[in-house]
């Protein structure tokens, strides 16, 4: 049976997608700790990673029997959905699966800003990120929800229509992280479609095992989480992500 490698940490919002993509289909996996951007040999710029994934970055997928190794969240999404037929998540239409890869496409420059313009900017105080990026990434973020809240929000209940979708994990990530259970850093008022889409989020399978990073680090729109808060938050919800493969018939 194939065994999988699931390169990053819970703390990456593209990791979390795919993890949680995992824990709902109940697939077995181990999450190899890996540190984004460090060259060290833990880290995503190490040779031995870059030669899995050239583009240096978490997540990275690896399957052990077959020595195959595939990075970019979304691709990786796209692989283990069509491997494993699961079309509910990634359907085999090609209409309906247009529609998720649009969001697919989308996400990147526009909903993935939040992380840049919101989160990193406490998160990574080494990365000195100018307040004119963030204010762009900000607003290009804002702009990206509003699509989402007046157009596939409106008329559906999930991102690409009726049905939740890999495009609905990839957006959690970056979206989800904002609430204010989480790190708190975004107002939400003005957009009552996005705000019953993370509702509707919270009930999928696995939502409280996917997210007991953002948990435990909590508000950080006042005070920037120390290193060390960070450090153990990733190390405890690797605990629980490997107590909730545990529990799979599969493991
Ligand atoms: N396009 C990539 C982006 C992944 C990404 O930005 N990962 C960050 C952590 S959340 C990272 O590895 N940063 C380290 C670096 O860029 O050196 C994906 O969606 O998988």
């Amino acid at each position: 049976m194939t065994s999988l490698n699931l390169y990053g940490v819970p703390f990456s919002q593209p990791v979390r997608s795919v993890f949680w993509l995992l824990l709902m289909k109940e697939q077995p996996f181990r999450l190899v700790p890996t540190n984004p951007g460090s060259k060290g040999e833990r880290g995503s710029r190490h040779p031995s990673y870059l030669a899995m994934n050239p583009s240096g970055t978490i997540p990275c997928l690896e399957e052990t029997d077959t020595g195959y190794a595939l990075g970019e969240g979304h691709a990786i999404m796209a692989y283990l959905c069509q491997k494993n037929g699961w079309t509910d998540l990634y359907p085999d239409d090609l209409q309906a699966r247009g529609r998720v890869d649009w969001y697919l496409n989308f996400h990147h420059r526009n909903i993935r800003d939040a992380s840049s313009g919101m989160v990193a900017p406490k998160i990574r105080k080494d990365l000195d990120i100018p307040e004119s990026v963030q204010d762009r990434a900000k607003r290009t973020f804002t702009a990206g929800l509003t699509t989402l809240e007046e157009r596939p929000l409106a008329n559906g209940r999930f991102i690409a229509g009726d049905q939740l979708t890999i495009a609905d994990l990839s957006a959690y990530g970056e979206i989800g992280q904002l609430q204010p259970q989480f790190t708190n850093v975004f107002e939400f008022d003005d957009f009552p479609n996005v705000q019953r889409w993370l509702a509707d989020m919270q009930q999928a399978p696995f939502h409280d095992e996917a997210h007991t990073v953002l948990a435990e680090i909590g508000d950080i729109s006042r005070e920037a989480p120390s290193m060390d808060t960070i450090r153990s938050a990733n190390i405890d919800a690797i605990g629980v992500l490997k107590a909730a493969v545990e529990g799979f018939s599969g493991a």
